[in-house]
């Protein structure tokens, strides 16, 4: 108990020093063509609300027959109940829909030899919000940021025979996090996505992007791999067999290679989705990727795809399901897609965090454009150095997962936050991390109206290529005449995208008949958003608010019980409401040329 007394007085200061953030972007690995063991399915599992997994050290207490324990440790990590993985616990159990906390995940590893000329990794695709990865009881790393995967180099580690990995995974929302502590999606927590061990050659190729050279030229490609480990070779060796594509690329000194040759591909669009399958190999590591080759860039106030000026006919989703939360297949991902096609749309928004690695993958196969995000929401704090390396890796993070992905277009560094000089820093240096990491794509974030004066005014849309644009006339802002105001007011000399705009319809007998809630009102403030923006020359595309009802802690009114009921279809993922037709018929008539 003295220990116990003792730590209630350094609350944060457990001997391990747990707080490394040492599992971060540049331990991320290239997964494509490897192949891996899924470590998904049961492990022993338990919330601790008072953190007293770390006070006790769970993590060290190796499993022994019960009668044979020498101290009263007040779990079990080998005994407990399970859960899957992935999983988020707020769905698996009612008494943990709102805990938010640490818990425990542990599972065994078995190993029948090891082999010495190999290293292992594991690789988390997602777990929310800070991650602590312990081996056969020793601590080993730290990850932060809830959708972004990282990876665990197990090499030395191991042992042959039977192993134990556990993860103390805490979602508790703290005002250094990214996000903080107010967001308008429900705070999942737990490993959501699938876990995987796999085992490279000493030297493994960490890093590989291939894209069109962004000159307009549209006949150069630019290969660029990292190694790690010893160098052995001072060459890599990539393919494109079906552009004939067969060369070396110098790796020098530093593990670096990068190499431009012409080559004449398909171009990527949404209307002709072409992608590549591409190798390299490095001594005896070989990745490989289907790659998709595209120049989006921005003239003035166009969006230009190809040479051709864009209108980007979107839709936000958030990664939310009624009965398993955050946790995505790939059929909830084909209902997405389908939804968004019969909408009319060639563009999604993925707020407000990375999804899943899948919804890009097939974006690129099926022929849509994506804007992904990092949730850099509302407020944050800009000032704390700690939450600007959090955001700067969690972007990382994702943009060296999903680079490849010809449907990506668009990184966005934030949405809606307070213009402070530090906002201002923030994200300008994560515009520019977004830049130094990819020349191939735009950057945006949800920027800001001046209220006052009635036009779009945010000093960081200097330093972004599109000014994202949320705006409610109609819902929370009620004077529909102001969006007319700040149509007029505003001269953006670079393109405006809305990124958001909506209402809440809560369908059938739940929601009222006329009114805010009602399906009625929400139609009709499509139609009117519509008939202004279509006239707004500079708007180059739109991702109303949203695909689908969401759940969300902070909606509790009579028709809301705990959902957003933004969604153009309700949380049954069936139910289209009538603002759905009145979009659809927009975008069709947009996509005809009728415009
Ligand atoms: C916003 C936010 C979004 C919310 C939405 C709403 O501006 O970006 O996350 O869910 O409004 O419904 O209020």
């Amino acid at each position: 108990l003295a220990d116990n007394a003792l730590q209630a007085l350094h609350d944060e200061d457990y001997d391990v020093p747990f707080n490394t953030q040492s599992l971060n972007h540049e331990g991320l690995i290239f997964m494509g063509g490897r192949a891996s063991d899924s470590l998904d399915g049961d492990w022993t599992f338990c919330v601790d609300l008072l953190d007293t997994g770390l006070r006790q050290k769970w993590f060290s207490m190796l499993p022994d027959a019960p009668e044979n324990r020498t101290e009263p440790w007040d779990y079990d990590p080998y005994m407990g109940e399970t859960v899957p993985v992935p999983s988020n616990w707020a769905m698996l159990k009612e008494k943990w829909y709102f805990f938010e906390g640490s818990a425990w995940y542990t599972r065994p590893l078995d190993i029948d030899v090891i082999d010495e000329t190999k290293r292992t990794f594991l690789r988390f695709g997602a777990a929310a919000y800070d991650c602590k990865i312990f081996l056969n009881g020793e601590f080993i790393g730290n990850h932060y940021g809830a959708s972004t995967p990282f990876c665990v180099e197990l090499t030395g580690k191991l042992k042959s025979g039977r192993n134990w990995i556990m993860a103390c995974v805490n979602n508790t929302r703290t005002r250094d996090r990214v996000p903080m502590r107010n967001t308008d999606w429900f705070n999942y927590g737990g490993i959501y996505r699938e876990v995987s061990l796999f085992q490279t050659p000493k030297s493994l190729i960490k890093d590989f992007f291939l894209y069109l050279v962004p000159d307009g030229s549209y006949n150069k490609l630019c290969a660029e791999v990292t190694i790690d480990g010893p160098l052995r070779s001072e060459i890599a060796h990539l393919t494109i067999p079906a552009l004939c594509v067969e060369l070396t690329i110098p790796i020098n000194a530093s593990g670096h290679g990068r190499v431009e040759f012409a080559a004449q591909p398909h171009l990527w669009s949404p209307e002709t989705p072409v992608l590549y399958d591409a190798g390299v190999d490095y001594g005896e590591d070989k990745v490989s990727d289907r790659i998709g080759f595209r120049q989006i860039e921005r003239r003035g106030t166009d969006i230009v795809l190809n040479g051709e000026p864009l209108f980007l006919r979107g839709i936000s989703v958030h990664e939310d399901d009624a009965t398993d939360g955050k946790v995505t297949s790939e059929a909830d991902l084909r209902r997405r897609f389908d939804h968004a096609r019969e909408l009319g749309c060639n563009y999604l928004r993925l707020a407000h965090y990375p999804h899943h690695e899948l919804a890009a993958q097939m974006a690129d196969e099926l022929g849509f454009l994506l804007w992904e995000e990092i949730p850099v929401y509302w407020a944050i704090d800009f000032e704390n150095p700690a939450t600007y390396r959090d955001a700067e890796n969690q972007l990382s993070e994702l943009i060296k997962r999903d680079r490849n992905r010809a449907s990506v277009v668009i990184w966005s560094v934030g949405n809606e936050n307070p213009d402070t000089d530090a906002r201002l820093d923030f994200m300008k240096n994560l515009a520019e991390t977004a830049k130094r990491l990819d020349p191939t794509r735009l950057t945006s974030a949800a920027c800001l109206v001046n209220h006052a004066q009635n036009r779009i005014e945010d000093r960081l849309a200097q330093h972004i290529d599109i000014i994202g644009l949320n705006e409610y006339y109609g819902w929370y802002e009620e004077d529909f005449e102001d969006l007319t105001a700040i149509g007029e007011n505003s001269d953006p000399d670079r393109p405006v995208v809305i990124s958001e705009t909506g209402a809440d319809g809560v369908i059938g007998d739940k929601g009222p008949k006329t009114g805010l809630f009602s399906e009625a009102y929400m139609a009709e403030v499509y139609t009117k958003q519509i008939a202004t923006l279509r006239h707004l020359a500079y708007v180059k595309g739109m991702s109303p608010w949203i695909l689908y009802d969401f759940r969300v802690e902070r909606r509790q009114n009579i028709f809301q019980n705990g959902y957003n009921h933004k969604g153009l279809i309700a949380a049954d993922k069936k139910t289209k409401k009538k603002a759905f037709h009145i979009l659809a018929e927009f975008y069709h008539q947009i996509a005809a040329g009728q415009e």
